[in-house]
């Protein structure tokens, strides 16, 4: 049986991939949590770890021996890392190194995936959509920034030192449990609350005009899976749904699936310094490495999501 090692699993994503790695493809899994996060997952071993910390992450690996390694830990929001960049880039690129020297150091080569960002693109131009992973990029944010500087280390890590590592570009990925700072969940944490009259029936928005292409969680971390066991060391795969709705497009199909009169206002804190007008991925590049395509529909998410949040607010 292999073993699978996911790296910061207390996030969004963690618990799917670990469901989707123990359920669907039988492997055994591990997953690590900051000291003051809580975390459990049915069948898979929980383990303290700060990527900062360099002996732990060696420690860990010793003990857990993996095949397959998922690296997830980050500060993943850009609204954050324009507040506090100096922690961005510790936790999204010291800590990365961290991740990639302590590997380098095992004596043997496991598979490594490691998940960076469709924001690393940054200002794509119309005739560059939907994008490629060969692309110019233009981060145009922090966490971007971030994003591509581990792309770019794991690129010369994979070559210096003959490693199994591969790297995701991961576009919006949505679904039930999302932390309300991204924007889907946040309107459907919106829509539920002025449902049950806990908030007055206005919506607060930011930038509607930002086109982005959302992905279902549960298809995205099915993606990851197939990846680290096909994809090829030292490449790196867009993953996302290769169509980019415009946000508020979506925002009006959320209002549709709720009976409630809703009013929308646009709220200054929410449109960020720089806003990237368009993000569309080409997946062309997983889909001849993995046969993956997205399976689970917009429309299906977003209900999810707002059943997720009716059943809490
Ligand atoms: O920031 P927190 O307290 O929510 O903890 C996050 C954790 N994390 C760390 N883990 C280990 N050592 C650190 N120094 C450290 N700093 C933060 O990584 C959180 O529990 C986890 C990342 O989860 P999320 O922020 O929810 O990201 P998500 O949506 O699961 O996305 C996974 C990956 C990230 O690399 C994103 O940047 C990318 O996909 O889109």
């Amino acid at each position: 049986m292999k073993k699978a090692l996911i790296v910061g699993a207390a996030g969004f994503v963690g618990s799917y991939l670990a469901r989707e790695l123990s359920d669907n493809q039988g492997m055994e899994v591990h997953a690590t949590k900051l000291a003051h996060e809580q975390l459990e997952i049915s069948g898979a071993k929980i383990h303290d770890l700060n990527i900062l910390n360099k002996d732990e992450i060696i420690a860990l690996l010793y003990e857990v021996r993996p095949d397959y390694i998922f690296h997830l830990a980050a500060q993943s929001s850009v609204s954050i890392a324009w507040k506090n960049p100096g922690l961005t880039i510790d936790i999204n690129i010291k800590g990365s190194v961290n991740l990639m020297d302590a590997i380098r150091e095992l004596f043997y080569k496991p598979r490594v995936l490691l998940i960076g960002s469709g924001e690393e693109y940054g200002h794509i131009r119309e005739e560059e959509t939907p994008i490629k992973e060969g692309n110019y990029l233009r981060p145009g944010n922090i966490y971007a920034a971030t994003k591509v500087c581990q792309n770019m280390i794991a690129g010369i890590y994979t070559q210096a030192y003959d490693m199994k590592l591969m790297m995701v570009r991961a576009f919006n990925h949505i679904g039930p449990c999302q932390s309300p700072i991204f924007v889907i969940s946040d309107f459907c944490k919106q829509v539920a609350e002025i449902e049950v009259g806990k908030k007055s029936p206005t919506m607060y928005v930011g930038n509607l005009a930002a086109k982005r292409d959302f992905t279902d969680v549960r298809d995205v971390v099915r993606a990851y899976a197939l990846l680290i066991q096909k994809g090829k060391p030292g490449e790196t795969y867009n993953v996302g749904s290769g169509h980019a709705h415009e946000i508020r497009e979506i925002l009006n199909l959320i209002l549709s699936l709720s009976s409630k009169e809703i009013r929308v206002e646009v709220d200054p804190n929410k449109i960020r310094p720089v806003d990237v007008p368009i993000i569309e991925a080409d997946i062309t590049k997983l889909n001849e490495a993995t046969g993956w395509m997205p399976n689970i529909s917009l429309r299906q998410t977003l209900q999810e999501t707002l059943d997720y949040w009716r059943a809490r607010v």
